[in-house]
């Protein structure tokens, strides 16, 4: 069974309802474009950069696609204020926003006709952003999904959210093929969003070590660290994941636990210090056994989809 006349498609004119996921130091013009160029949305993660960083980011994107795609700010960032010029410079069309309420720039964005995608990790805040203007979808994430989560599971997720709200809701957090796509669509959702499926993607420009922590990942390979501070981050377990955890657990303070972690997701993805490092992963990442194409991973997520629909409905 086929996709056809898709909310999300309609919504921000693509061809399958597949985002990837806006993931800090990693989702940069080369994956974004190459989403993009294969029919699902790009994302071009903002994480902790500089406006000048995602300016020219965004301009690579534009010169590798005719595309759609978005961009996602990270609402922990210092720079937030700047990013927000930046999209609104770039006559970027759709934004994602994610790890905090982006309540405060709701009307600036809306003023610029930018359509905005929040994630939300419940039912309270699902509710709480669909009553703004400019606020066209939401991706639902559940805490199965790698980085910055809440608590809530994404099979218990996605059906309560689905209910709360009117607008279309994308799925988050443990999809990495076609069933997963097919039960986020059963549960009622009208789109997926992969992340730790791309980390491997051969347009991700992920340090190889990382990759192969990905490729070599099992169901149990994850662990989730930061509960303490109020952060909690999902990541594959390592020297550092289990050296924070211990931090945590003999109460050190919250600026030693700072000034431990500062710079880590980045010794892992750009430096491919992944001993040192804090490799962030969804718990999907025991799945992800191939380097391939985004062209191929999307491919395969439809492909999959429909042998998976066909065979529950006929
Ligand atoms: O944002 C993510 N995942 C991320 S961001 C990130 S970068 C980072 N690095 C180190 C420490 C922390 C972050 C890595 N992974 N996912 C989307 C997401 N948003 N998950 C949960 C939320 C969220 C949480 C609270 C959304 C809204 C929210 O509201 C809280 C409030 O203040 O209202």
């Amino acid at each position: 069974m086929k996709i056809s006349n898709n909310q999300v498609c309609n919504l921000l004119g693509i061809k399958y309802p597949i985002f990837q996921g806006g993931m800090a130091w990693v989702s940069d013009s080369d994956l974004a474009a190459a989403v993009s160029n294969a029919g699902g949305l790009g994302i071009i993660a903002a994480g902790n950069a500089p406006k000048e960083w995602l300016v020219e980011e965004i301009r690579k994107t534009k010169m590798l696609t005719d595309k759609a795609f978005a961009v996602n700010i990270m609402l922990l960032s210092p720079y937030v204020e700047d990013i927000i010029d930046a999209i609104i410079e770039e006559n970027i069309k759709i934004v994602v926003t994610g790890a905090g309420n982006p309540g405060k720039y709701f009307k600036k964005l809306n003023e610029n006709g930018i359509k905005i995608i929040p994630v939300v990790p419940s039912v309270a805040q699902a509710i709480r952003m669909e009553r703004n203007e400019g606020v066209v979808a939401l991706i639902a994430e559940g805490a199965e999904a790698g980085g910055h989560i809440g608590v809530t599971n994404t099979m218990s997720l996605i059906p309560q959210i689905v209910d709360a709200v009117k607008i279309p809701v994308i799925a988050a957090g443990g999809i990495a093929d076609g069933r997963g796509m097919a039960a986020s669509f059963c549960l009622g959702a009208s789109g997926v969003q992969v992340g730790t499926r791309f980390l491997v993607a051969e347009e991700c420009n992920v340090s190889d070590s990382y990759k192969e922590k990905v490729l070599n990942a099992k169901d149990t390979s994850t662990m989730v660290t930061g509960i303490s501070t109020g952060h909690p981050v999902r990541v594959i377990k390592n020297k550092f994941a289990k050296k924070f955890k211990k931090m945590e657990d003999m109460k050190s303070s919250l600026e030693e636990l700072e000034n431990f972690s500062r710079g880590s997701l980045r010794k892992a993805v750009v430096d491919g210090d992944v001993d040192n490092g804090s490799i962030m992963a969804g718990q999907i990442a025991g799945l992800v056994k191939k380097r391939e194409s985004c062209k191929s991973i999307i491919e395969d997520l439809i492909r999959t989809y429909e042998r998976t629909v066909t065979s529950i409905y006929g």
